[in-house]
């Protein structure tokens, strides 16, 4: 029995969260605005785990998207998602950060559940469908679905970076996971360098003969190249030239006390974002006094995640141990340096946020693309605001025009947040209005119609 859905995503989780018992809501991020009209359009389906361990859905319709929910047991979640998604791949693939765990059962959880995903997408395309399979949790589908569905165009898409190949050599299952992305038509990388390295993979563990960017695999030939994501350049433009977004951003300030300088992190409390290292930097400046007690104030929003995994759980500690101690330090009755906020906010507290902030601070020691850095320079039509941005994060490679820093180089963040924090407004703006000239052509849809064109070609 064949499907119904002539096009197919298929990602970890579904792009909905629940609220109270029975209702979802559509969960904010750049992938799904890009894909819903793609679905809409061409009676696509989402396939993915819908947050519950161990329940079990039926598919549902929500939001104009047809929805395949895939269960996912207490003990796969612990073994699949938070063990070899993300105290293995994750760290690995970020440069070794953080020690990556190598564990047999955590591998076989994560080829289990690899399987389960493969055999519902075969469940539910329709002949000669598009599949497209999204992100490092499973990398073994495009092979496992090939072979349960060989008249089915299959793409595939990395959000976070393919290592060097020095690196992805550690890995006991190296061979395992290239066969499993060698099961796509196309695989898609954020950066040129990812795409490289992997061709380079393919050629050294697998003996596959490839050029630049195609390897030949049996009779098949498979892609590989770069499609930098980014955000919805437009819905974050028209947000924040509403009123009550200015209004909020005036009143964030007024509630920080109206320093002089507001710098701001946003990022998940992850130990690849660099967070520790920023508010080193930052420290040192409020040491030397070249940041004068009440001048500044840090605002840092750390987004909870992965909080059952014991590299976050130490994170954690370390960086409150941090802020507190810098604050401490240096702040005084009514003004503390850092405004530290670990708490989710919704999109238009968020977009309020960037507009209040005159320096975004995005120092990630290895991003896959980081859209922090873009969804600033989306709100800031107002051509005011500086960018510092880590050379490590994807989005390097497009938005030239930032206050480029080596987060593990303290004394070169220190001066670029000064540089950003003193420069002119004439040169802000020819910044900012560069930024914005690339972001603006560059957007989501953009990504995902390349993409797709790519594959369908
Ligand atoms: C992975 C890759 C790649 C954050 N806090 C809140 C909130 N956010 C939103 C941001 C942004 C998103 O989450 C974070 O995206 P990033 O790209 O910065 O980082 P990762 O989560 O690590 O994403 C990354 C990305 O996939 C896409 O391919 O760029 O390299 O690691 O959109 O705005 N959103 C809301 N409240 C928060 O508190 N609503």
């Amino acid at each position: 029995m064949r499907g119904t859905s002539s096009f197919l995503i298929v990602a970890n989780r579904l792009p909905v969260d629940r609220v109270g018992e029975k209702q979802w809501r559509r969960s904010p991020g750049g992938l799904v605005t890009a894909i819903a009209p793609v679905m809409q359009r061409r009676d696509g389906a989402w396939l993915g785990w819908h947050g519950a361990a161990g329940e079990e859905l039926k598919p549902f319709d929500h939001d104009g998207m047809h929805l395949i929910p895939v269960p996912l047991s207490q003990l796969e979640v612990e073994f699949y998602y938070e063990g070899f998604s993300n105290a293995t791949l994750w760290p690995l693939y970020h440069d070794v950060v953080a020690t990556p765990v190598y564990s047999r059962v955590l591998w076989d959880a994560y080829k289990a559940v690899n399987d389960r995903f493969a055999r519902a997408a075969a469940d539910a395309a329709a002949p000669g469908a598009v599949v497209w399979i999204q992100d490092y949790q499973l990398q073994l589908v495009p092979a496992m679905l090939r072979k349960l569905r060989p008249d089915l165009k299959i793409g595939f898409f990395l959000h976070i970076p393919f290592p060097p190949a020095e690196l992805f050599w550690q890995l006991p299952w190296r061979k395992e996971i290239l066969e499993g992305l060698l099961g796509a038509d196309l695989v898609g990388f954020q950066r040129p360098g990812g795409a490289s390295n992997f061709v380079r993979l393919a050629r050294r563990v697998l003996n596959l003969p490839a050029s630049r960017n195609e390897i030949q695999v049996d009779d098949r030939i498979v892609r590989a190249e770069a499609y930098p994501i980014s955000v919805d350049f437009g819905s974050l433009d028209q947000l924040v030239r509403e009123p009550h977004i200015m209004t909020r951003a005036k009143e964030i300030r007024a509630e920080l006390g109206n320093p002089d300088h507001v710098l701001l992190g946003v990022d998940r409390l992850d130990y690849t974002k660099g967070i520790g290292q920023r508010l080193k930097a930052y420290g040192e400046l409020l040491a030397e006094g070249r940041i004068e007690p009440g001048e500044a104030v840090f605002v840092q929003i750390a987004t909870p995640t992965r909080e059952r995994v014991e590299e976050y759980i130490r994170l954690r500690n370390d960086i409150e141990l941090q802020v507190g101690r810098l604050n401490g330090e240096y702040g005084l009755f009514g003004w503390s340096p850092i405004n530290y906020m670990h708490q989710s906010y919704n999109r238009e507290e968020l977009a309020a946020l960037y507009c209040a902030a005159d320096v975004m601070v995005v120092t990630p020691l290895r991003d896959g693309m980081n859209l922090v850095a873009k969804e600033y320079v989306a709100c800031r039509h107002d051509l005011r605001g500086a960018l510092v941005l880590s050379e490590f994060a994807g989005a390097a490679d497009e938005l030239k025009h930032a206050y480029m820093v080596n987060p593990y180089d303290i004394d070169g963040m220190k001066r670029a947040m000064m540089t950003a924090m003193h420069e002119p407004p004439h040169e802000l703006g020819r910044r900012m209005r560069s930024l914005r000239r690339r972001v603006a052509t560059h957007d989501v849809d953009r990504w995902a119609s390349d993409f797709l064109k790519d594959l369908e070609a």
